[in-house]
């Protein structure tokens, strides 16, 4: 976007309003509140509705393959905002595109809230991988437009909405939890309406307090190319139909084929993207420079989003199958683990966001943050390998030590997700400011197709190595990006 451009949206929103921060803070936050409240309260309970058997409400399909399918699907989730950044960048503008999501996420958990099949579970996954492709990366992407470059509440304006993000992940494993309980189409429901408010919130508030944010389309797709772009993407729809219907009647699409390609996909996609981004004539100097510098920041980011979502896979199975429910005379529902997580994160995130304002410049830089995130990410599936080294794998755990791995892997995740997010729409080049925010995305939509692989290692028999591994690794990157760290700052052009 011109510098003309995100000069007249910044005077166009009213610049406090929101605890100090632009009003505009309000209407996305609300509305990725009641995303997110949907998206997780759908996942909180989806893994136990693949698996449970038919007599308990769900699908009974096997519990590997569920939560092979639950990570293939969050990573094509994150995956789809590639098509959202490019719509918006190149015909709706961010505002428009989020609108369109939330109708698609909302219809997606329509579906699965009438009674039916695993085919009303397929429909929906496939509304919500392509809603959420078009709201989530475009949502953020406004919170940065909210604010001037040099505005020095940016940092902070992001502390606030990942804050958002994590009330609505809080609240709604409780609710929809319990709701699972009843009934799990009850559960997914109360995530349908979660959206329908969180449209309503942006519908009715946006003229207000974005104003002309959301609004600009950053590098509009000139009439003449139109047809030729559209031709060609509707052509590869008819082609990958084609595909997928050959190899499913001819037997060599199997799911593991599936679930490796989407793996295949989800390195060679954001690779593609790096290589297109750099070469594009509208990338100037510096800002290659930026995409060097956001490449080992973008494989971190990979690391460490392997390991946290399988907080709500494989964790969700050890509180399911290894963990003590009755507890202090409390039956715990497992599904109430997932809120553990934003619990933590909106506690702590205020003391972060203190602490960096406190450190002022001495606080580390974005590469050092990003490495000390995965030292923590790391040590999270340390912890929560010891009760099996002290105790075995067959006893059942007592949930603290669920909750301690889960508070050491929030320590390592509010030193890298709000602190990507704020640095993304720094370093992006001007004609990508939206498909760089996807770009962030896939950074997650890799992790969770590497997950959809790794995961089958997991069993109680295997649970110190594998927890052992994979939070050794962790570590490991973790201290050799702290020794490349000043590197990557240079490519960083005074971006900190
Ligand atoms: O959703 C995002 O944009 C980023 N993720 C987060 O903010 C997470 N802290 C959400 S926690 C979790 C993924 C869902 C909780 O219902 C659970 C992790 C164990």
């Amino acid at each position: 976007m011109l510098n003309l451009n995100k000069q007249k949206i910044v005077e166009s929103v009213p610049q406090t309003g929101f605890f100090g921060h632009p009003k505009g803070l309000f209407t996305l936050f609300f509305t990725e509140f009641w995303e997110r409240f949907s998206y997780y309260g759908m996942k909180a309970i989806l893994v136990y509705y693949m698996y449970y058997a038919v007599t308990k409400g769900g699908l009974g399909l096997d519990q590997n393959t569920s939560v092979a399918i639950v990570s293939i699907y969050g990573s094509l989730v994150y995956m789809s905002g590639i098509i959202g950044g490019w719509l918006s960048d190149r015909i709706f503008g961010t505002g428009r595109t989020v609108f369109y999501g939330g109708i698609l996420i909302m219809l997606g958990h329509i579906a699965l809230s009438i009674p039916g099949s695993a085919a009303m579970l397929f429909t929906s996954m496939a509304l919500i991988i392509i809603g959420t492709g078009l709201l989530k990366p475009n949502i953020s992407t406004i919170v940065g437009e909210l604010y001037s470059e040099e505005d020095v509440r940016r940092d902070a304006g992001f502390s606030i909405y990942y804050m958002g993000v994590n009330l609505g992940a809080f609240l709604s494993p409780l609710i929809v939890g319990k709701a699972m309980e009843y009934n799990f189409h009850l559960g997914f429901s109360i995530a349908a309406i979660g959206m329908f408010l969180g449209l309503l919130v942006y519908v009715f508030t946006k003229k207000k307090n974005l104003g002309l944010a959301g609004t600009f389309v950053s590098n509009p797709l000139p009439p003449a190319e139109k047809k030729k772009v559209f031709t060609t993407v509707g052509l590869g729809v008819v082609l990958v139909a084609i595909i997928v219907a050959l190899g499913i009647s001819q037997g060599w699409l199997t799911f593991d084929a599936f679930v490796a390609t989407v793996g295949i996909l989800g390195f060679l996609v954001p690779a593609l993207y790096f290589i297109f981004m750099y070469r594009s004539p509208k990338t100037t100097a510096t800002e290659r420079s930026r995409i060097i510098a956001y490449i080992p920041l973008f494989l971190a980011s990979v690391m460490f989003w392997a390991i946290q979502e399988q907080g709500s896979t494989i964790l969700a199975i050890y509180a399911d199958k290894r963990t003590q429910l009755d507890f202090a005379g409390i039956h715990i529902s497992p599904a109430w683990f997932q809120s553990v997580n934003p619990l933590f994160i909106i506690t702590l995130a205020p003391v972060f966001a203190w602490l960096w304002v406190k450190l002022g410049k001495r606080q580390p830089s974005v590469p050092q943050k990003f490495a000390l995130s995965l030292l923590f990410s790391g040590l999270s599936f340390i912890v929560i390998l010891l009760p099996a080294y002290f105790g075995g794998a067959h006893s059942l755990v007592n949930p603290l030590w669920l909750i301690l791995s889960y508070l050491v892997c929030v320590i390592g995740e509010l030193l890298l997700s709000p602190v990507g997010l704020s640095a993304t729409t720094k370093l992006a080049p001007a004609a990508f400011s939206a498909q760089m925010m996807s770009l962030w995305f896939l950074s997650n939509a890799a992790a969770q197709a590497l997950n959809a692989q790794i995961v089958k290692f997991y069993s109680p028999k295997t649970e110190m190595t594998y927890f052992g591994v994979i939070g050794g690794a962790s570590i490991v990157l973790g201290f050799i990006l702290f020794a490349i760290s000043p590197k990557i700052q240079k490519y960083m052009k005074g971006v900190r």
